[in-house]
């Protein structure tokens, strides 16, 4: 069995990007945990999950916040598991300053960001970190790149023809 993909996002609102990452993980057969707590609201279980999070079996935690999206950090500042933070467009400055938040981390505690709304890509990037201990989940995302590439030359192929 392999280690199981945390999964923290700041508010209910913020289900539809984690929904992406959920399909992602379950496709590549990764067994993950999903957790609503904020930096901000629930500071204490959202602190409380990171310091228990290796002891309970998780390799990676993704966090998913936005606005003043200060849960990634929050996270990061209390586990040495990697943490992938995903910046959420949920204000009208449209993601930016979640970016910003997120990715702007001092020196000594990394958080790994993806683009705003990149949820496939945390999962994919929490996928690989496992990857690195599990032949199986590697195989898997070997496959899937494969699939990719061959769709693309799908088009590739038909876009000549259509033109
Ligand atoms: C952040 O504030 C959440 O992650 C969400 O993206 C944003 C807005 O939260 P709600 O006001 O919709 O609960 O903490």
């Amino acid at each position: 069995m392999s280690k199981k993909i945390g999964i923290v996002m700041g508010s209910d609102s913020d289900l539809p990007i984690v929904s992406k990452a959920v399909d992602m993980l379950k496709e590549l057969q990764i067994p993950y945990e999903v957790h609503i707590y904020s930096a901000h609201r629930t500071p204490e279980q959202a602190g409380e999950f990171a310091l228990f999070a290796r002891e309970r079996g998780f390799g990676a935690i993704i966090a998913v916040a936005g606005m003043a999206a200060h849960l990634a950090g929050a996270i990061a500042a209390r586990t040495t598991l990697p943490v992938i933070g995903i910046p959420c467009k949920s204000s009208n400055l449209g993601g930016i300053e979640a970016l910003l938040s997120t990715v702007q981390m001092p020196t000594g505690i990394p958080v790994a960001t993806v683009a705003i709304d990149g949820a496939v890509n945390a999962a994919l990037l929490s996928a690989q970190i496992l990857a690195v201990e599990d032949a199986e989940i590697a195989a898997r995302l070997d496959a899937k790149r494969k699939r990719d590439t061959e769709k693309v030359l799908e088009k590739d192929a038909e876009i000549a023809s259509k033109l």
